[in-house]
């Protein structure tokens, strides 16, 4: 059931089914790949929350503990504003930037954006009775989507956070054209809160990516089931592995998928036939490690002033706060 709190920005299934054509492109080239959007189906969302859970997977605690240590603050400069997060996810760190918010404000408007129609679902409900004061509405869909409608909608003041580092899993072109969206969407005066992981060593970054549980293992198997039920595919998950490694002159994460037997893959929906062969690769996400200098510099090529930055004691992490 679809809560009165939940609006489809556009047919997911039906847009997904259009975006096909880059599953062609990417399992037609060499090397292979396929954009690691695949990953969140329901399940994949679920598998990336316990991800987060992880002792090897810093990422979430050391941005959770930034954001517990200085939402109040956060909440003091921006004063009160719409809140808007795009791959909010289970909204779980969000918390601590509601907690604040409530402190300075009776009434917050909420917006919660995820292409996860279930995890979504579940938090708003939550965030309903936590928060019963606030505004809060989820909106299912794409980031594209999600900027299209904000930049068509307006608040007096308004803040995207984008946190987690989502912003490492798109390419270097694909951030700046992320990042030219952001600074379209936004009024003057409006601010962005961007999360960061930067760049350290190897020894912390590929368990951290390849963890003893096996679930970032699962996570990345996961996208060929999703591709199975979504395009009607006949991917084997037993005839993969998963791997991730840390290419130091990109300062990436490379998470793969490499095939252990030569074999034949149909996707009968995108009328697609694959061959692989023993030893071939999918590259299915980077994750790229950020300097937090060079990332004020970029965000203020978008005409995004840099306003606060905060990081945990070993510096692991980034918080920036900009403004249009
Ligand atoms: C969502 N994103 C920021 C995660 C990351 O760390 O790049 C996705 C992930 N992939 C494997 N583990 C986590």
């Amino acid at each position: 059931m679809l809560t009165k709190s939940l609006k489809i920005l556009n047919d997911h299934y039906q847009a997904l089914t259009n975006e096909g054509q880059d599953i062609i492109q990417g399992l037609t080239r060499t090397p292979k790949s396929i954009p690691p959007k695949y990953f969140y189906d329901d399940r994949g969302s679920e598998l990336f929350e316990q991800i987060c859970e992880l002792s090897e997977y810093y990422p979430t605690r050391t941005e959770a503990w930034i954001l517990q240590q200085y939402a109040d603050e956060i909440a003091q400069i921006t004063g009160a504003c719409e809140l808007v997060e795009l791959g909010s996810g289970s909204s779980t760190k969000t918390l601590f930037l509601l907690d604040a918010y409530q402190k300075i404000t009776n009434y917050c408007r909420y917006i919660p954006i995820d292409v996860s129609r279930g995890i979504l679902q579940s938090s708003v409900l939550k965030l309903q009775q936590k928060y019963p004061n606030f505004f809060i509405e989820g909106l299912i869909g794409t980031y594209e989507q999600a900027l299209a409608k904000l930049k068509s909608t307006f608040a007096a003041s308004r803040m995207i956070f984008f946190l987690g580092s989502s912003l490492g899993n798109f390419n270097p072109q694909e951030c700046d054209n992320f990042l030219k969206k952001i600074s379209q969407t936004l009024q003057p005066g409006d601010y962005f809160l961007l999360g960061i992981d930067l760049q350290k060593s190897k020894e912390i970054l590929e368990p951290a990516y390849n963890d003893s549980q096996g679930i970032t293992a699962a996570f990345n198997l996961n996208m060929l089931s999703h591709l199975n039920w979504r395009f009607q595919g006949n991917f084997d998950l037993s005839l993969f592995t998963h791997q991730a490694i840390y290419n130091q002159t990109d300062t990436q994460i490379e998470m793969y998928l490499h095939c252990q037997k030569s074999h034949q893959v149909s996707l009968a929906a995108l009328n697609l036939q694959v061959s692989f062969a023993q030893g071939e690769s999918i590259l299915t996400e980077i994750s790229r490690k950020f300097d937090l200098a060079m990332m004020q510099e970029q965000l203020k090529m978008h005409r995004l002033k840099t306003l606060k930055t905060w990081t945990d004691p070993q510096r692991w992490f980034g918080l920036i706060l900009c403004q249009a």
